[in-house]
């Protein structure tokens, strides 16, 4: 096993260049701007050409406001406007061989805040979505503990709930540009992680409830989908397969735990996980089970069929890496994007989001040109930890190209590393843990591509 990682290695130099953002300054103009009222309006402005006479139009034409609208209750459970419809999952054919093996992910180029609502929550099956009623199901704490137990919904729901906002992401985001660009889409090289506020129960409270003795340094949480998906989880004093400790601070991370049977307020649903799922903060989603059924402790990690053939990253030097649980800062502007055009010249703000394994976003900066020089880009509350934050800068475009990027930095001090910087030591032949700055380029037609820049 190596221990060869860009994850462990804070690069605060890297974060060079840092001016501070001409906020004050764009909102001077904006300010102008609503005081020179409609002669200006007349005028065009810096947000595109708005005439008088076209404002006027709706004023007169006005086709809903003689009719009734829809009752309530005639959409029981409702559903976005219909002119949203573009807005869904979507899956690669080509990259799995059917979709009950395979990935659908978030559609964040359409998405305004932290939160993913929870019908474009990204999906990830092994062996397909299955229905579980929550009547009949069971979660079993059993191994090294004093009194095994079995767990109906009920009980669960009895129990102190644990409420908290966090983003899940499976370690193969981006996994389809290590070796170039593949796709012209942010969906696609970046839909593999969404953000949720999800309630439980707290892993560490139903440990103290059956009583978990102090010799398990290890569990496993199980699904009851076809799948028979288990992933080790390590506490205070793992040791991996050949006797090596684990890294401490990893063997801490199941404190953050939690099974969840809500999802953003209501129940998950079941490509989620309904009515259960584990939940391990920061880490690779593979860890946090859905449909969860058993959880055993033991006091060595199982290495799985997952862990030794999936979960693992093959590196340059003939090695390979295991047990790398964290999902480290990355970062991604979804406003412009290769889904988000631009709209003529003139006044913009770049959005994105960021998101760290390890804690908070500190700080977000953003190039327009290509790294050379960095600006602060302002983040927008809430900031919290193991959660996606969104950031925002004001931008200018004259029409000229521009290649924009965004780089995180967390609260540790780690900084977002560059794909050159990831390639060296990973090489390419891994598809997971890929967190290296993503480059898009303006066109002078206003057109954003994905590209994936010399030394970058
Ligand atoms: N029981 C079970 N749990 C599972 C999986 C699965 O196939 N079966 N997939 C895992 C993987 S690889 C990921 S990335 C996440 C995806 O969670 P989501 O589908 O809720 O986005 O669930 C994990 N938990
Ligand atoms: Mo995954």
């Amino acid at each position: 096993m190596s221990e060869t990682t860009l994850d462990q290695t804070p690069q605060s130099d890297a974060r060079e260049g840092v001016a501070s953002s001409d906020r004050r300054k764009f909102l001077r103009k904006s300010v102008a701007l609503a005081a020179s009222g409609a002669a200006a309006a007349a005028a065009g402005n810096a947000y595109g050409d708005v005439k008088l006479e076209t404002v006027n139009e709706p004023l007169e034409i006005n086709p809903t406001r003689n009719i009734l609208g829809r009752g309530v209750v005639s959409v029981p459970y409702g559903m976005p406007s219909k002119f949203e419809k573009d807005v869904v999952r979507r899956n690669v054919s080509w990259l799995t061989a059917d979709t009950v093996a395979s990935i659908s992910f978030t559609p964040w180029q359409d998405l305004n805040g932290i939160i993913t609502p929870n019908g474009l929550h990204f999906e990830r099956h092994h062996a397909g979505a299955v229905d579980i009623d929550p009547e009949t199901h069971q979660l079993v704490i059993h191994g090294m503990v004093d009194k095994p137990m079995i767990f109906s919904m009920d009980d669960l729901k009895r129990m102190p709930s644990h409420t908290a906002i966090h983003f899940l992401e499976c370690p193969a985001n981006g996994a389809m540009e290590w070796r170039g660009v593949q796709m012209d889409s942010m969906q696609f090289t970046h839909g593999m992680v969404s953000c949720s506020e999800w309630t439980g129960v707290k892993l560490t409270d139903l440990m103290e409830y059956v009583g978990v003795d102090p010799k398990s340094t290890w569990f496993y949480a199980e699904g009851a989908d076809g799948s028979a998906l288990q992933r080790s989880i390590p506490m205070e004093g793992a040791k991996d397969q050949f006797g090596e400790p684990i890294k401490a601070s990893d063997c801490e991370l199941y404190k953050d735990a939690m099974i969840a049977y809500a999802q953003n307020g209501e129940a998950l649903r079941p490509e989620n996980g309904y009515p259960i799922r584990f939940l391990l903060p920061g880490c690779e989603a593979n860890m946090s089970i859905k449909w969860l059924r058993r959880i055993k402790f033991v006091d060595k990690p199982l290495v799985t069929y997952q862990e030794t053939r999936h979960y693992i990253e093959p590196l340059p030097d003939g090695t390979i890496r295991q047990f790398s649980f964290l999902n480290m800062a990355n970062s991604v502007i979804n406003y412009p994007c290769p889904d988000n055009h631009m709209k003529g010249k003139g006044s913009y703000e770049i959005r994105g989001i960021a998101w760290s394994g390890q804690g908070k976003i500190a700080h977000v900066d953003v190039s327009v040109d290509g790294g050379k020089n960095w600006q602060e880009a302002e983040l927008v509350e809430p900031v919290l930890s193991k959660c996606v934050t969104k950031f925002k800068l004001p931008f200018e475009w004259n029409g000229d190209e521009h290649l924009i990027m965004s780089r995180a930095t967390d609260e540790t001090g780690y900084v977002q590393p560059t794909l050159a910087q990831m390639r060296k030591v990973r090489g390419t032949n891994s598809i997971y843990h890929k967190n290296s700055i993503q480059a898009w380029k303006i066109e002078k037609t206003g057109e954003v591509k994905n590209v994936q820049i010399e030394n970058f």
